[in-house]
């Protein structure tokens, strides 16, 4: 069990990777506290599937954008599971959108869901885990789309872009504390935040050939990469980023 008497937090759990991942780190041992926004739905049926593999789980609705919100979920879910080991800065939105004629309302949302919340909910983390005093692990679903562009996501890849970077700097600031910093960048996964776009049968044919492994990712398959970051075996790693594209980013001919 690799984060067996853990405690691991997850934003944007209701659906996508968050929800894969919340699940995926009960099957390994962990007690669960699980961020959403909107519809709890999704996030009270993760805490059901949690709790029947005989773990605790909590479900907790904030938006990320709202660095009140951060502090909030960290206190509560800390107080819930009594303590905090791993955080999972996972909520992203990716309104795609064109370049030339976009409102400053949708870069500015997607800035501050994807790069602000990303700040604060790593800050109310580390700061507990700096006053628990036995270290940590955090890390953030960035992508690949911090290393490459999109026609339609000039608002987002500079997000991406910067939840990297804040896993760099973090590391450095929290390594005496003993809590790693890291970033999981995800290829072409299919989610809520992309169904629409990749409904369209000449893009999802595009990206498909585009990888080598043939297919389009699922949030099951970024859930083992997210839980040996945040687990002892990456006891080392830190600052660390690690592309889960099935080949996506070195595929140009
Ligand atoms: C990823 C990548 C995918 C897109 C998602 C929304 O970073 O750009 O192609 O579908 O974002």
């Amino acid at each position: 069990m690799l984060l067996d008497g853990k405690t691991v937090l997850v934003t944007g759990a209701s659906a996508g990777i968050g929800r894969a991942t919340a699940i995926g780190a009960a099957r390994q041992g962990a007690d669960v506290a699980i961020n959403y926004l909107g519809d709890p739905s999704g996030a009270l049926s993760a805490v059901a599937e949690i709790e029947a593999l005989g773990r605790r789980a909590i479900a907790i609705a904030g938006d990320v954008a709202d660095e009140a919100v951060a502090k909030d979920f960290i206190a509560r879910a800390t107080q819930a599971l009594g303590k905090l080991d791993v955080l999972v800065s996972n909520a992203g939105i990716c309104p795609f959108h064109s370049f030339l004629d976009m409102p400053a309302e949708l870069f500015e949302r997607t800035m501050r869901v994807n790069l602000h919340g990303a700040f604060y909910m790593t800050q109310a983390a580390a700061n507990q885990m700096v006053a628990q005093g036995h270290g940590g692990a955090i890390v953030a679903i960035s992508s690949i789309s911090a290393l490459v562009g999109g026609e339609f996501q000039s608002h987002y890849t500079p997000t991406k872009a910067g939840v990297h970077s804040l896993m760099q700097s973090a590391a450095i600031a929290l390594g005496r504390h003993g809590i790693r910093c890291n970033s999981i960048m995800p290829g072409c996964v299919e989610t809520d935040i992309n169904r629409e776009d990749l409904s369209d049968p000449q893009k999802r044919s595009y990206m498909t050939h585009r990888i080598p492994l043939a297919r389009l990712g699922a949030p099951e398959d970024m859930v083992g990469p997210i839980l040996f970051l945040s687990s002892d075996l990456a006891a080392y790693v830190t600052g660390a980023a690690l592309l889960v594209d099935g080949g996506l980013f070195v595929n140009l001919q």
